[in-house]
This record gives C-alpha cells, sequence and structure tokens, in this order.
C-alpha cells in the first residue's frame, strides 16, 4: 500500500500549506510510478531492514525497522532555522533569503534541477544490482542507498514545488520523465548515464561519485537561498552511510585480494578480483566523478558564489570570504602543450571544490593501501590518477594524458588504455564473479565479509526478508 501524503514525516509544517499540498499530492503517485517501474528490481515486496528519518531530533533522523521499499517514508526535513547571514560573495553579511530572489531565479533553479537529477538517475542505474548482491548485509546496504536518494530527491521536489511555482512543478516532472542512459531523455550530468552493472562499480560509485554529491551539497549547505542550505545540511547526514558504504566496500574487496596476494595465491583462480583490476576501476570511476564538479575555469561559478548561492567547502571555517583579488594557479592543455595560466578565484571555484574531493579520495586510497599492508603484502599499492587523465569536461577533455598527468598523444593513450582503463574482458570477468549471495552471514569469493553489522546488529542479521515471512 502506497502512503499517504499526511504519513509524509515533515518538519515543514505541510498540513497547514493547502496549495503545497495539492502540488505534492499530484506528484507523489507519480514517483511511486517510477519507484515500481525502474526502483530496485525484484525486492519490491521484501521487507528490509531499513533507517528512516522520522525527524530532525538527534534520536528522530535513524530509526530503523522492516519496511517494505514502496512503502518507505520519504520524507521532508530541514535543519531547524538559525540567525545565519549569508557568509560569501558580493552579498556578505547580508540576511539569508527565505524566499527565492528574483535575479537569482534561473539560478537557483538550475542548481536544484541539476542535484535532484542525480538522485534518481542513481537509484535506475542501480536497479538490477539486488540480483547479484555479495552478501544479505550489502543487498540491505544498496536499498539504504536508494530509498535514501528517492527522500533526497524528495527534499529538491519540495523545493521546486514550494519555492518555484509552475515552472518548479515542471521540472519536479521532468525529473520523472528523464531515464538514465537513454538516448532521448538523457539524466543530466555524464556519469549519470553510465551503466552501472557490477558491484565492484556500485561500490566505485558510492565511493566517488556519491562523495561528488557530500561536496556538492556541502557547497550549497553554505547558499544564501536559506530553504537550500537547510535542506541540504540534513542531507548530508545521510550522505555519510552512502560514502561509508563505497569506501568500506571498496576496502573490502582490496582485502579479499591482499589477503590471497600474501598467502601465494592468484585472485583469478579464486574468484577474486586482481589488484591491477581494482586500479583500473578505481582510475575509471575518479576520472568520470572529477568531471562532475564542472569545468575549471567556469563564469556559471563565479556568478554562483559572487551572489551567494554556492559557497566554497566549509565556508563557514575560512576566514576571507570575498575571493577578490585573489588568483588561483592551473596547468591546462593548450596548442598541444600545458601552460600555466593565473585564473580570478572566483573563476577557479569548481577547482578549489575539486581541491578538496582529491584530497578526501586520497585519504580513502591510503586506507586502502594499509589494508593491503595489514593483510600481508609489501610494495603493493593503489594509487588515484592525476586529475587530468580521462576527463570530459573541462580544457583537459578532447586531450589525452597518462597516469601522472603528462600530455601525450592519442596514439599513446591507445596504446595503454587497456592498461590503465577497465577493458571489455575486464569487465565480463568482474561480471562473471557476480552471483548472488543471500543466505544469512555468507559473503561472495571476491570480497571479504563487513567489519560488524548495521545499527549494531550483527553481520549475519536477517538484514532482508522474503515476502511471505
Ligand atoms: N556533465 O561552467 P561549467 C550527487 C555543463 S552528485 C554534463 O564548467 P558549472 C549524487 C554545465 O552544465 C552532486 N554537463 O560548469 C551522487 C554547463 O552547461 P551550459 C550533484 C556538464 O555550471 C551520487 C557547461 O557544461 N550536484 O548528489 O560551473 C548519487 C559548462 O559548465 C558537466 C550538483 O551537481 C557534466 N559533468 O558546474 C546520488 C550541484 N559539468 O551552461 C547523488 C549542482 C558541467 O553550457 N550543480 N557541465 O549549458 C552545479 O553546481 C553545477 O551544475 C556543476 C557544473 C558543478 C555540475
Amino acid at each position: 500500500m502506497a502512503q499517504s501524503l499526511e504519513s509524509i514525516p515533515n518538519n515543514v509544517d505541510l498540513s497547514s500549506d493547502r496549495r503545497l499540498q495539492r502540488a505534492l499530492e499530484q506528484w507523489q503517485p507519480n514517483f511511486l510510478s517510477w519507484w515500481n517501474e525502474v526502483g530496485p528490481e525484484g525486492f519490491q515486496a521484501h521487507q528490509i531492514y531499513l533507517r528512516t528519518a522520522i525527524s530532525v531530533e538527534t534520536d528522530g533522523w535513524a530509526h530503523f525497522d522492516y519496511v517494505r521499499m514502496p512503502e518507505y517514508r520519504w520524507g521532508i526535513f530541514l535543519e531547524p532555522k538559525s540567525d545565519r547571514k549569508i557568509g560569501f560573495g558580493d552579498n556578505l553579511g547580508r540576511p539569508v533569503w527565505e524566499e527565492v530572489p528574483g535575479e537569482h531565479r534561473n539560478a537557483l533553479r538550475r542548481i536544484i534541477v541539476t542535484q535532484a537529477d542525480t538522485e534518481p538517475a542513481s537509484v535506475e542505474q542501480q536497479r538490477l544490482l539486488g540480483k547479484t548482491c555479495p552478501s544479505m548485509y550489502d543487498l540491505r546496504n544498496i536499498f539504504q542507498v536508494n530509498v535514501e536518494e528517492g527522500r533526497h530527491l524528495w527534499a529538491m521536489v519540495y523545493l521546486l514545488h514550494r519555492y518555484f511555482g509552475r515552472d518548479g512543478r515542471e521540472e519536479a516532472d521532468e525529473l520523472l520523465a528523464r531515464r538514465s542512459g537513454t538516448g532521448d531523455k538523457p539524466r543530466i550530468l555524464n556519469t549519470f548515464n553510465e551503466p552501472i552493472d557490477d558491484w565492484l562499480s556500485f561500490f566505485m560509485f558510492a565511493m566517488f561519485t556519491d562523495r561528488d554529491g557530500k561536496y556538492q551539497l556541502a557547497a550549497l549547505a553554505q547558499s544564501g537561498f536559506d530553504p537550500l542550505a537547510r535542506t541540504t545540511r540534513f542531507m548530508l547526514t545521510e550522505e555519510a552511510h552512502h560514502l561509508f558504504v563505497g569506501e568500506s566496500g571498496v576496502d573490502r574487496v582490496v582485502q579479499r585480494c591482499g589477503e590471497l596476494m600474501a598467502a601465494g595465491k592468484d585472485p583469478r583462480k579464486e574468484h577474486a578480483v586482481p589488484l591491477e583490476m581494482i586500479q583500473k576501476y578505481i582510475n575509471f570511476w575518479f576520472s568520470l566523478s572529477l568531471d562532475l564538479f564542472g569545468g575549471e575555469v567556469s563564469s556559471n561559478a563565479a556568478d554562483f558564489f559572487a551572489a551567494g548561492l554556492k559557497g566554497r567547502f566549509r565556508e563557514d571555517t575560512l576566514e576571507e570570504h570575498k575571493a577578490m583579488g585573489e588568483t588561483y594557479h592551473l596547468e591546462v592543455p593548450e596548442d598541444g602543450k600545458l601552460v600555466e595560466q593565473e585564473v580570478p578565484l572566483r573563476n577557479a571555484m569548481n577547482e578549489v571544490l575539486r581541491d578538496e574531493y582529491v584530497k578526501d579520495c586520497q585519504r580513502a586510497v591510503d586506507r586502502w593501501n594499509k589494508t593491503l599492508v595489514r593483510a600481508g603484502n609489501t610494495g603493493l599499492t593503489l594509487s588515484l590518477p592525476h586529475r587530468r587523465f580521462h576527463r570530459a569536461v573541462g580544457p583537459c577533455a578532447g586531450c589525452f594524458f597518462d597516469l601522472e598527468g603528462r600530455l601525450i598523444s592519442e596514439a599513446e593513450f591507445k596504446a595503454h588504455e587497456a592498461e590503465w582503463l577497465p577493458t571489455a574482458e575486464d569487465r565480463a570477468y568482474v561480471k562473471s564473479l557476480m552471483h548472488p549471495v543471500i543466505e544469512r552471514g555468507k559473503v561472495a569469493s571476491w570480497i571479504a565479509p563487513p567489519a560488524k553489522g548495521i545499527n549494531g546488529m550483527p553481520g549475519d542479521y536477517e538484514y532482508v526478508k522474503p515476502p511471505e515471512a
């Protein structure tokens, strides 16, 4: 049975806003049709041990129980209001906006729609993965991620319906009409049209692509448009689990491979993922996710910052908030060579955010390398490719770079491509490992068991119950 509008947990006083209620009442059945059509396939009637946010209080945002996914209570939560002032840009120090300022309406709608579009896209990308889960624990985790992406869509749709009138409603409808990977109505950002048809790709996506989400949401959490800032602040609390699923998922694949190698065994023969293949998947998903920050030099980013719509990571902890008169140093390809460029800092805001992201990704890679050592290996390491490698957005798009970021010819790139990026054979091999393991406490051959269970439960807890139970 589908949820009624009254049952939507919220802290936006939904019951007192008739116009908003009517708009959401119309949208909700379409959301559920979308969920049933392209949401997780094969498990809609199962009972999943899920976390639901029922309030913003400390004991309310992580309520655990068995739920059938179509009955999940997708709530609308904004962090409570505080006495915020605009924290950066030309409007620094002015009161935050409670309604959309006319001059920033288009930019804000565009940002919100772009953010919103990624949420259903990722659910669509992952819809078949339940059928090949490596354990019941992982099965539960992917569904947790999926329902929360659904809630993040609700969060953005609330903003569109509440603050953008008719065109907001139209945009909300379009969010359910686009489909990841389709030719005629693809999702907006490139990475969200990539197929995710094996679990190694899923863990990489949750590690690298969801992490772009963390940084974009953190930048929007600084926004002078207060409803957006308060919404994204709350979304960030959920995002942490998604990142954990990705980072620890890759870590467990590395651990399994590392343990086999330390025992003198060939991971391939043991139906695990060889280290060089893990590295190629890192190269692929990291480079694809770097594109999500936009071009290195962007007048859009400068305008968003100047207006006070999108800040830097933890802008509120920085000392200077105008970013005027400062420059950012870049190396970009021009006429077949790399040239140095000084650009106004505001125009480099995408790159400034990408810097923070790269540091965070490096931290995770360092952790995976420690796992290799702990498993008994010496001299084996994983690494991030240079940020110029394999880019499809920004000045490096259309040029060719090696893993160290050196400009090379297309012929050189092609000669090494199979060492650097997953080949069709690699993908076929990884896919060949994907057999469902859903017996309690068991895990697939290619991944180590989780270090601990969810919400203090044991690793072999019955996280997913069949429909008849
Ligand atoms: N693909 O000025 P530029 C998440 C377009 S993930 C395709 O360099 P800008 C999640 C761009 O639109 C976080 N097109 O870029 C993760 C522009 O087009 P126009 C999602 C791209 O505007 C996992 C042109 O290229 N949130 O939450 O500074 C699971 C020149 O662009 C791409 C957001 O993205 C691309 N990758 O920055 C679930 C936050 N990149 O104007 C969820 C909102 C650029 O020429 N979005 N283009 O037609 C933004 O702030 C900005 O739109 C971007 C782009 C940072 C994405």
